[in-house]
């Protein structure tokens, strides 16, 4: 059975567009999964970090992938665009988060879902709020209201050339 989990992709170091387009592609090609839906591109001030802003993006999957399964792939896909872990939040080519998976609660010591911090951050909430509002609260909305972070005109998805 397909669930429906959504993917917090961002960005701040090398060429973040790109980084983000072909972690796309990576999640399509991915084994029972499909991409059904992405956000806007967002460029976004960093949180609780440092380094240059971000690009930040939500994709929503239909996944027969197990989230421990997923997390595993979602590791890989940043490994391979070269993500190095130097400090917490450091600067990174890739990040990938499992936001939510299905209705499902999850923690355990390597996954928590819904993602702990994913209220508290305009860059999660409005790219996900545009593509699954029902997930979204105004609250939520008017609570980080006061985060620098901005819509770009860039079409991420789909990628010319990527089956689906
Ligand atoms: N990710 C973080 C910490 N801070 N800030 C922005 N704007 N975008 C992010 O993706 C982000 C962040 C930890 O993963
Ligand atoms: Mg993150
Ligand atoms: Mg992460």
């Amino acid at each position: 059975m397909a669930v429906a989990a959504f993917i917090g992709l961002g960005a701040n170091l090398g060429d973040r567009g790109a980084a983000l387009q072909q972690a796309l592609a990576s999640l399509a090609a991915l084994p029972q999964t499909q991409v059904r839906q992405v956000s806007s591109l967002y460029r976004s001030a960093p949180v609780d970090a440092d380094g240059p802003d971000y690009l930040n993006a939500v994709a929503e999957l239909a996944t027969g992938l197990s989230p421990t399964a997923l997390l595993q792939a979602l590791q890989a896909i940043e490994a391979a665009a070269g993500r190095e872990r130097l400090y917490r939040n450091a600067p990174r080519t890739l990040d990938l988060d499992i936001l939510l998976y299905g209705d499902e609660s999850i923690a355990t010591p390597t996954l928590a879902v819904p993602h702990p911090r994913m209220g508290e951050r305009a860059f999660v909430l409005l790219p996900l709020s545009e593509i699954a509002p029902v997930r979204v609260t105004p609250g939520q909305l008017a609570a980080v209201a006061d985060q620098r972070i901005e819509r770009t005109d860039t079409l991420l998805w789909p990628v010319a050339g990527a089956s689906r």
